[in-house]
Formats: structure tokens, sequence, C-alpha cells
């Protein structure tokens, strides 16, 4: 058995065509619950999702977020009505007193549905629909995702972090703000100051990720700042991961990231950009997978290979590198 970490799109880019290598049967996966966000009554979680419709063969591969061929005719009517009314467009967060009010809510997490800052797709929001129907009838968020996981005939365990409210928050010149807001609302503009992920200091880890973090852990090329941060931010996740084996692939190619927006938030939480501050920000990875371009050098065991993650057959060949990092570790 192994377990993934997952967040954004390194991960699930590298489980796209893994499946000679770590079988789905045999493989976890955990994900980052610090991007989610509730908006128009939804409860979103980008990363369990993109894990999900990867896992279902449903996944929009042009974005890595959202459900192949999805329309968004609410959503775009939603917009339309903004306009008709004249609401000013969003992100609009609710009310101080409505975002702890209800189900169990991490602060700052909770947004209007008036012109939708986020695109959901039409049969994406049904999944939302789903998951928040479920939550609100009192399941957890483990068990709800496990009930979808069955729906889209996942074959690998697919947990949330905990089942606790995370909500990762970006201290910008421009003020605090969600992650959501940062990424999608402003395109990721205001330059990151700090990073904190509210909710952590109390989230607990369930006993199922608890038990998958005995197996030996890969964390894929994700961002370790928002992608891999709230999770490590769970007193008993990081505890797990300093005992377990520990294999991570870089992102950056030295200080060249692949994609995404792991260099700002690294550069703006005080980190190098680079594969050492991927190293630095992981100690308790045990052994790396880098570029074979990559000149960097560690004091932990590496594995070289072309990590770039554009099709199956790559992914397969990066998984045989993980594969032999773990060997090393
Ligand atoms: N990313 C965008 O850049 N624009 C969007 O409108 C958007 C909508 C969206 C809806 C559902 C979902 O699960 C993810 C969505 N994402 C969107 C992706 C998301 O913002 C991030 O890429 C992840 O949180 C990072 O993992």
């Amino acid at each position: 058995m192994v377990t993934f970490l997952a967040g954004g799109t390194g991960t699930p880019k590298l489980l796209a065509g893994a499946d000679d290598v770590f079988s789905p049967e045999e493989t976890t996966v955990v994900a980052n619950t610090g991007d989610d966000v509730e908006l128009s009554g939804h409860v979103i979680c980008p990363d369990l999702d993109t894990v999900l419709f990867l896992g279902g063969g449903d996944l929009d591969r042009e974005t890595w977020w959202g459900r192949d061929g999805d329309t968004a005719e609410t959503h775009d009517e939603l917009h339309r009505l903004a306009d008709a009314a004249g609401l000013e467009d969003g992100p609009r967060y609710l009310a101080g007193e409505k975002q702890t009010a209800g189900r169990e809510i991490a602060r700052w997490r909770r947004f209007s549905g008036v012109a939708e800052f986020m695109r959901i797709g039409d049969r994406d929001r049904a999944v939302h629909l789903t998951r928040t129907s479920l939550l609100d009838e009192g399941q957890s968020l483990t068990a709800v995702t496990r009930v979808l996981a069955d729906a889209f005939g996942l074959d690998r365990t697919l947990l949330p972090m905990s089942d606790d409210p995370v909500a990762t928050l970006i201290d910008t010149p421009s003020g605090t703000m969600h992650f959501q807001e940062w990424w999608v609302g402003r395109n990721g503009e205001p330059p990151v100051g700090a990073v904190e992920f509210r909710g952590a200091a109390a989230a607990e880890a369930t006993a199922s990720v608890l038990t998958a973090l005995d197996e030996p852990v890969v964390i894929g090329p994700s961002n370790p700042v928002t992608s891999i941060g709230p999770m490590a931010a769970i007193d008993g996740i990081e505890r797990a991961l300093h005992e377990t084996t520990v294999v991570a692939v870089s992102p950056f190619v030295g200080d060249e990231v692949f994609s995404g927006p792991a260099a700002e938030l690294m550069a703006g939480t005080g980190v190098e950009p680079s594969t050492a501050g991927v190293a630095a920000s992981y100690p308790f990875a045990d052994a790396f997978v880098l570029d074979e371009s990559d000149p960097t050098d560690l004091d932990r065991p590496i594995v070289r290979t072309d990590t770039t993650l554009a099709d199956a057959a790559d992914s397969d060949r990066v998984a045989r590198a993980v594969d032999r990092a773990l060997e090393a570790a």
C-alpha cells in the first residue's frame, strides 16, 4: 500500500498514468481541503474533486478541475441575472455572523452566489449539491467522500485530510483573502505575504488518514505552500509524516517551476522558490525525485528522471522513479 498526498494538479498529474506502478486498489489519496469554499450554498472541495473526477474518467484535462464536457448554464445565468439586477460582481463574502452559522465552518470561506465568482459547471454543481446535502444530513466529509467515490467507481481510496474545516487565507497588500479569492477572483495578482491555515490548529487528522499515513507516502509535484501546507499544519499529520517513509517529487527544475502559483507563494512566505526550498519545506521527506537537468544537490537520496508530466507515459516514467526513491529512502 502507498499513500499519496494530493493538492492542485501536481499529484493528480502523477496519478494519471501511474496505475501500472501503483495499482489503484493499493493506493490511498489524502487530499488537501484548505482550498475548500462554500459558494452559492455549496461546499466545494476542488482538490478532492480533481482526484474524484480523474478516477471516474470524467476530469476536464484542459483545466484539471471540473467535469469533462460540462456546461455552465446555471453559472452563466447567475451572471446574467446579477448584471440585469445591477448587483456588483464578486467575490462577495457573506456577513461576519453568517460565516459560522449553520454547519461547522472555517471563517472566511463562505461566499454569496450572486455573480458566482468561480465557474461551476452544471454536472459539477450536482456533485457539490449532493456533498452539501449529505453533510447537512449529518455525515462527515470522509463518509460523504466515500459515497461520491463509490458513485464515480473509484478503485483508489480517497480521503479528505480532516473532517474539520480549514481555510487557507492569503495576506496581501489589498487585505487578507481566501485562497480562491486570490487565485480565481484576483488571478493570483496581489503579492503574497503570510499564509494562514485557519482552523488547522484545532483540526484533527481522521483515524483513516492516520492509518493511511502508516504506509509509505508520496508527495507529488504539488505546491508545498497551499496544496501540502494545510496538511502538514495539522499536528497529527505532521507527526505521522516524520514517522513514515516519505518521497517527494519537486515541482521545480532548479528555480524554474513547471506550473501554478508555487513560486509566488513560496517567495511570499519567505521560502526560496526552488527545489532547495521544496526540500526545506519537507523536513520529513526521506528521498526526492528531481528532474534530470535540476542542478540541485540535497542532503537526502535523489532519484533523477525527466519530471515533465504532460501525458500518461510521463506519469508512468515519474511513478517508476518514485518507486526507486521509495527503495532508496
Ligand atoms: N479555477 C479557476 O481558475 N477558475 C474557476 O472559475 C474555477 C472554478 C472551480 C470550480 C470548482 C472546482 O472544484 C475548482 C475550480 N477551480 C477554478 C480550480 C481551483 O480554483 C484551484 O485550481 C484549486 O483550488 C487548486 O487546487
